[in-house]
C-alpha cells in the first residue's frame, strides 16, 4: 500500500509532515502479511447482526514507542509506559463483546498476564519426575485463570496481536489498521493509550553508525512527529469512534490541554490522566462534560468502570450514526 493512500483531503502542512515522515520511514518488516491478518480479522469480526460474533472492533495501542538515534540502532529514546492500562483495557473490552487488535511495545505487559507472578518464571514451577513439570501450589489459581482467559480470546477470534518497538513501525501499522478498520464505520474503535513520542530524527537524517563518544558531546535536532490524530479521524477512519490519552505531569494544565486535544483532533473522548495518580484516577473529557472515574477499591481496576463508560457512549455514538446523525 502507498504509504500516503487516502491522503488526498488532508491540507496544508500536516499533510506535507506526514506525507514525509511515511516516505522517509524505514519500510515496515512484514507489511503484507500484518495487512493480511488486519483484514481477515476484521472481516471475521464483522457480523453484527444475528448470531454476531463481536459488538464492535477495537484497536488498542499500548506500551511506549521508541525513537531511534542511529539507523543499526544502539541509542533510542523512550516514552513512559509499563503498557498495563492498554493490557487490561484490552481485557475489559474482550469481555464486554468487542474484539481487539492489541498494537503493543515489544517486551510490555500482555493481556490476561496482569496477575502472574513477577518473579522468575523459573521460581512458579516445580520439577515433579524427568517428563513432568507443573506451576507451584500458590500460583496455581492465577495460571489457570490466566491460561483460560487468554485461550478463549484467542481461539474464539476476539484478539490480535501486533507489536513495535519503533515510532516508524507504530504509525505503519496504525494506518495499515485504520484504513482497514474504516470499513465498519461507527463499529470500529480507537482507544489510543500508548505513550507516542512527540519528536523524532528523519532516517535520512540519522547517523547510519554507532555515534561515537570521541567526537565530543552530542548535539542533535528532532523534528515534530506528524499529529497523527487528525489523518486518522478526517482520512483513514472517518467514522470510527475514537479516544485518545493524555498525560501530564501539571494538574494545572491536565483538563485545558484534555479539551483542546478534544477539538482539534475531533476525538470523541479525551482520557486525561496524571502521572501521580494516573493509576487510580482519569477523566473522561466529552463535548458534554467530564466524568471522573477512581478506582472503587484496592484490587479493583480503573479500567473496568472507563470500558464500561465507553461502551456506552460507543453504543450511543453508532445508535445516533444509525439515525443518520452526524456526531463529530
Ligand atoms: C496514557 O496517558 C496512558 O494512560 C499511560 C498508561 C501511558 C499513562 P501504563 O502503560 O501507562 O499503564 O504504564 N497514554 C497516552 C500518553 C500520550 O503519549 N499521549 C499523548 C499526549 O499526552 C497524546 S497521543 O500528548
Amino acid at each position: 500500500m502507498d504509504a500516503t493512500e487516502g491522503l488526498e483531503i488532508s491540507q496544508g502542512e500536516s499533510f506535507i509532515d506526514v506525507k514525509s515522515f511515511f516516505e522517509s520511514a524505514p519500510p515496515l518488516k512484514n507489511s503484507d502479511s500484518i495487512t493480511q491478518k488486519v483484514k481477515e480479522f476484521i472481516y471475521q469480526n464483522s457480523q453484527f447482526s444475528g448470531n454476531a460474533k463481536s459488538v464492535g472492533v477495537v484497536c488498542v495501542t499500548s506500551g511506549g514507542t521508541t525513537v531511534p538515534l542511529e539507523q543499526r540502532c544502539v541509542r533510542y529514546i523512550d516514552n513512559f509506559s509499563s503498557g498495563h492500562r492498554g493490557a487490561a483495557s484490552t481485557e475489559y473490552f474482550v469481555k464486554s463483546g468487542y474484539a481487539v487488535i492489541f498494537v503493543h511495545r515489544r517486551g510490555s505487559c500482555q493481556p490476561y498476564c496482569r496477575y502472574l507472578p513477577e518473579d522468575s518464571f523459573l521460581e512458579f514451577f516445580e520439577v515433579l519426575n524427568d517428563s513432568e513439570i507443573q506451576v507451584c501450589h500458590p500460583h496455581a489459581t492465577v495460571v489457570k485463570k490466566a491460561i483460560k482467559e487468554y485461550h478463549s480470546a484467542v481461539n474464539g477470534g476476539f484478539l490480535l496481536k501486533l507489536p513495535f518497538t519503533t515510532i516508524f513501525e507504530y504509525l505503519q501499522i496504525i494506518q495499515v489498521v485504520a484504513t482497514s478498520l474504516s470499513c465498519l464505520g461507527p463499529r470500529g474503535m480507537f482507544y489510543l493509550a500508548a505513550a507516542v513520542s512527540d519528536f523524532y530524527v528523519p532516517w535520512e537524517s540519522m547517523a547510519k553508525h554507532k555515534i561515537q563518544s570521541a567526537a565530543g558531546p552530542l548535539d542533535m535536532r528532532l523534528t515534530q512527529v506528524p499529529k497523527m490524530l487528525r489523518i486518522l479521524r478526517t482520512d483513514w477512519a472517518p467514522s470510527a469512534f475514537c479516544v485518545s490519552f493524555k498525560l501530564e505531569t501539571d494538574s494545572e494544565i491536565l483538563l485545558q490541554k484534555a479539551e483542546s486535544a478534544l477539538r482539534k483532533y475531533q476525538m470523541h473522548v479525551v482520557v486525561a490522566n496524571e502521572l501521580a495518580t494516573y493509576k487510580r484516577e482519569v477523566i473522561a473529557v466529552t463535548l458534554d462534560g467530564k466524568i471522573s472515574i477512581r478506582k472503587q477499591s484496592e484490587d479493583a481496576d480503573v479500567e473496568d468502570q472507563l470500558i464500561k463508560l465507553l461502551v456506552e457512549k460507543h453504543n450511543n455514538y453508532i445508535e445516533c450514526c444509525g439515525m443518520g446523525e452526524i456526531i463529530t
